[in-house]
C-alpha cells in the first residue's frame, strides 16, 4: 500500500490534536481525570521536551480555566493540547506505539 503526503516525506511528523488529546489521556495514572503538574510534565518528558517542568508549568496556566492547578480532561484538555501543539513535537520511536496503538 502507498501513502502519499503532501510534506517533505524527510520532514519529521508533527504530532496531531487528536495523537496528543490520546497522550494527555493516558497520562492521568491516578485516573481522577485530571492532569496534575507531575502527570502532565511526564507527558512532555515523553515528547523529548528539555525542560519538561517548565512545559508543566506553562501548559497547565495556559489551560487551568478554574485555577485549581490541574488540568481537567473534559474541560480544560483543549488548551493543554492547542499549547503543545503550537511547541511542534514530532512522533519520536518512544511515543510511536502509544499514538497508533
Ligand atoms: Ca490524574
Ligand atoms: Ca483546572
Amino acid at each position: 500500500m502507498r501513502f502519499h503526503f503532501t510534506v517533505n516525506k524527510d520532514a519529521p511528523l508533527v504530532l496531531t490534536e487528536e495523537q496528543l488529546k490520546k497522550i494527555f489521556k493516558q497520562a492521568d495514572v491516578n485516573n481522577d481525570n485530571c492532569l496534575s503538574w507531575d502527570e502532565v510534565r511526564k507527558v512532555f518528558d515523553n515528547l523529548g521536551s528539555c525542560i519538561p517542568g517548565v512545559r508543566a508549568h506553562l501548559g497547565i496556566w495556559h489551560a487551568d480555566a478554574n485555577g485549581d492547578g490541574k488540568v481537567d480532561l473534559n474541560t480544560e484538555l483543549d488548551d493543554l493540547v492547542n499549547y503543545a501543539r503550537g511547541l511542534g513535537f514530532t512522533i519520536t520511536n518512544k511515543i510511536a506505539k502509544q499514538v497508533t496503538a
